[in-house]
């Protein structure tokens, strides 16, 4: 790797970090269900579950979620304050097989993701099927706001 590429790439790295974008990868990072294209083929997306969560008053409402494993699943994420958040959840991440991130007027395709932005005023959904059984945390991956309780707990179960 020349000295260039590996500015770009770490550029690139420092950029999916950032908690104001969207990260979605078509390789599999370290640990992330390796057959995720496969489980997202294989599922029918005409009726996915839906789980309805609105942002408010730095809070997740509600903050306690529960899916379904192996179920098409919407996630659907209502950001109704003037500030933007974010869904930093990376062992619920690497478990999901992810269909597509719907939001801001576009559609990005999975099948892997880490990173979520819901900007101000804005409604994001996280189309997937939960691949494997756990029991996760997530937070807003804003500075300072976990500590002000904008967090919660994921559940997937039979
Ligand atoms: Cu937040």
């Amino acid at each position: 790797m020349t000295l260039r590429a590996l500015a770009v790439a770490l550029s690139l790295s420092v950029l999916a970090a950032c908690a104001g974008s969207d990260a979605v990868s078509n390789r599999p990072p370290p640990g992330f269900v390796a057959n995720a294209a496969e489980i997202v083929a294989a599922t029918d997306w005409a009726a996915p579950e839906e789980v309805l969560v609105t942002i408010d008053g730095h809070a997740f409402q509600p903050a306690e979620w529960t899916f379904r494993r192996d179920r098409a699943t919407r996630l659907v994420l209502v950001n109704a304050t003037g500030s933007d958040h974010g869904l930093s959840a990376r062992q619920f991440f690497a478990d999901i097989a992810v269909e597509s991130v719907r939001g801001g007027g576009q559609t990005l395709k999975g099948p892997w993701i880490e990173s979520l932005s819901i900007p101000a005023g804005q409604t994001k959904e996280l189309w997937f099927v939960p691949a494997r059984f756990g029991a996760y945390t997530y937070e807003c991956s804003a500075i300072g706001h976990p500590s002000l309780g904008e967090r919660g707990v994921i559940d997937v179960v039979r």
